[in-house]
């Protein structure tokens, strides 16, 4: 009997070694997984690359989507399936292009999508897009969210019930032409409103949700990451100042935010006592995966933390990415152990 039972454990762990590190899913390209658990489903929200012959750029518009799928599982390693299109740009009154990094969260059986799109200016805002079901089709807002800024929402629900949402990405994410309040549209480059060197990196930015899951309750607060001893990380420390794709959460009381340092292209993580910060820099989650860019995101799925990723491995293109899932472990004193993924 015993050795049955170590048979079964065994296959169990073949299973979901397959499963790990490998493209979820083939027959669409997927990027900045968002990975949540509602109604005891396990919903990943990706941006869904295509290939529109746009020319690669600084500011990445090469990253030309147009639309985005949800996918879903009912148990790590089961079948995947593709809901569809779950929102189109055609059916978003306000915006143009681009339609990066989402996220979702569902609050009293109604479900949320937010989006990043750059509107008619050219200027990225943040969009939501509402449904009766996790998985879609969203109806979008005519507006985007008042006050709305940059790329890449992440959406964090804290116990006592409040949804915080995080947002902002640098140079093609525009979010250094918002340094003095209002958008710099004379910026010719994604450098141009770049501090320097020796100067606090731009902060990414929190603001708590309204209660109807549609507006920030509050103005968008700049968000601090700071080393050990309480000192901003630089702009000049590219190895860990904040680039773009935000996430945040909880284990064992603490707030961790953790986020793309892009042009180095580690996953960095900071701990924090509020969800508004300050994050005390601590190390790497995930060191540089195949392709240019580096997004993910962390969810506890029946007692077992997961980061989802992406990478290039069916395309070989920095534009037409694949997700995957991993396991991440924390250490006892809460730090995480960094995660190398390799492609053989
Ligand atoms: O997918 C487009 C952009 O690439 C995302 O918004 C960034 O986080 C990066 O992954």
């Amino acid at each position: 009997k015993q050795d049955r039972q170590t048979t079964v454990q065994e296959e169990k762990q073949e299973k979901g070694s397959k499963f790990l590190n490998k493209p979820l899913v083939e027959h669409i390209y997927t990027a900045d997984p968002s990975a949540h658990v509602f109604e005891d489903r396990i919903y990943i929200y990706p941006s869904h690359d295509i290939d529109t012959g746009t020319e690669e750029d600084d500011f990445g518009g090469h990253f030309d989507m147009r639309d985005y799928h949800v996918l879903s599982m009912d148990s790590v390693g089961g079948e995947i399936t593709d809901h569809g299109i779950a929102l189109s740009v055609d059916n978003v009154p306000w915006a143009e292009r681009q339609l990066w990094a989402p996220d979702a969260a569902c609050k009293d059986g109604i479900c949320y999508l937010y989006f990043p799109a750059k509107d008619k200016e050219g200027i990225f805002r943040i969009g939501v897009a509402v449904s009766d079901s996790p998985e879609g089709p969203f109806r979008a807002e005519k507006e985007p969210i008042k006050g709305s800024l940059s790329i890449d929402p992440a959406v964090f629900r804290d116990d006592d019930g409040e949804y915080y949402m995080y947002v902002g990405g640098i140079w093609g994410g525009q979010l250094q032409n918002w340094r003095t309040g209002t958008y710099d549209n004379t910026a010719k480059t994604p450098y141009d409103n770049e501090p320097a060197d020796d100067e606090p990196a731009i902060s990414p930015r929190v603001a708590r949700l309204s209660d109807d899951m549609l507006q920030f309750e509050e103005e968008l607060r700049e968000i601090e990451i700071v080393d050990g001893e309480g000192n901003p990380i630089l702009a000049g420390d590219h190895e860990r100042r904040f680039f773009e794709a935000a996430w945040v959460h909880k284990y064992n009381r603490k707030y961790y935010f953790s986020y793309s340092t892009g042009d180095t292209h580690f996953i960095a993580y900071a701990i924090g006592e509020s969800p508004y910060g300050p994050f005390v820099y601590q190390g790497n989650i995930l060191n540089p995966v195949q392709g240019w860019t580096n997004h993910h995101s962390i969810v506890e799925i029946k007692g077992q933390w997961y980061l989802f990723y992406h990478d290039t491995e069916l395309s070989g293109q920095t534009h037409l990415r694949n997700v995957k899932m991993t396991k991440l472990e924390h250490d006892p004193d809460g730090t995480i152990k960094t995660i190398n993924v390799i492609i053989e």
